[in-house]
């Protein structure tokens, strides 16, 4: 028998990386699924998808400031860029591009390239109004009220049906400014 060659500790931690991804992915797959089978409508999985991902954005909002050390972004073009390049990386394991600012700074698009939600993914011809991917736009809007400011996510690309990237419009509605939390005596 062929003696086996032992691995470094960082193979076997790629290894288990990618195995996680794969078992995220699949998860992920499983929930669209069965959803459909439950709920029957489309626009209603794309619905719950999207809540889902807001109650998830809500809570996943601390992690993220805990575990990246950001600090406090200036302005809206700030946040844009660390969603796409701290978010999605710590998150997805994939960063995204920041593009097609407004000029008032408030609207831009994130680009996703590569998106490992949809490795393996097809849809079928009657599931062409899926938004299969709209737990993202729900994780971030949620994340984004945690920080006071209320934002709309609309899916503008979507390669699952047939455009060349992923691209969600991030438009800014609302900033609310953080109140004091003590009165001054
Ligand atoms: C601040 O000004 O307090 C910083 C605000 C940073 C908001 C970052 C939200 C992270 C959302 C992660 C999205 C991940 C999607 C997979």
């Amino acid at each position: 028998m062929a003696p086996v060659a032992p691995r470094s500790g960082d193979a076997i931690f790629a290894n288990i990386e990618r195995v996680n991804a794969e078992l995220f992915t699949l998860t992920y797959g499983a929930i669209v699924r069965q959803l459909l089978t439950d709920l029957e409508e489309v626009e209603e999985v794309n619905k719950q998808l999207d809540q889902m991902g807001y109650n998830i954005g809500i809570r996943l909002i601390d992690e993220f400031l805990a575990k990246s050390n950001v600090s406090r972004c200036v302005d809206f073009r700030e946040t844009a860029d660390v969603i796409a390049k701290v978010g999605f990386k710590m998150f997805l394991g994939v960063t995204a591009s920041v593009t097609n600012w407004d000029a008032e700074g408030t609207c831009c698009s994130i680009v996703l390239e590569d998106n490992p939600l949809v490795d393996f993914v097809e849809l079928p011809d009657n599931y062409q109004g899926l938004y299969y991917c709209n737990i993202l736009s729900g994780v971030i809007r949620g994340a984004l009220d945690m920080v006071s400011m209320k934002a709309e996510v609309t899916w503008l690309r979507d390669a699952l049906r047939g455009d060349d990237v992923f691209e969600l419009q991030v438009k800014l509605l609302k900033q609310v400014p953080e109140e004091y939390p003590y009165k001054d005596d």
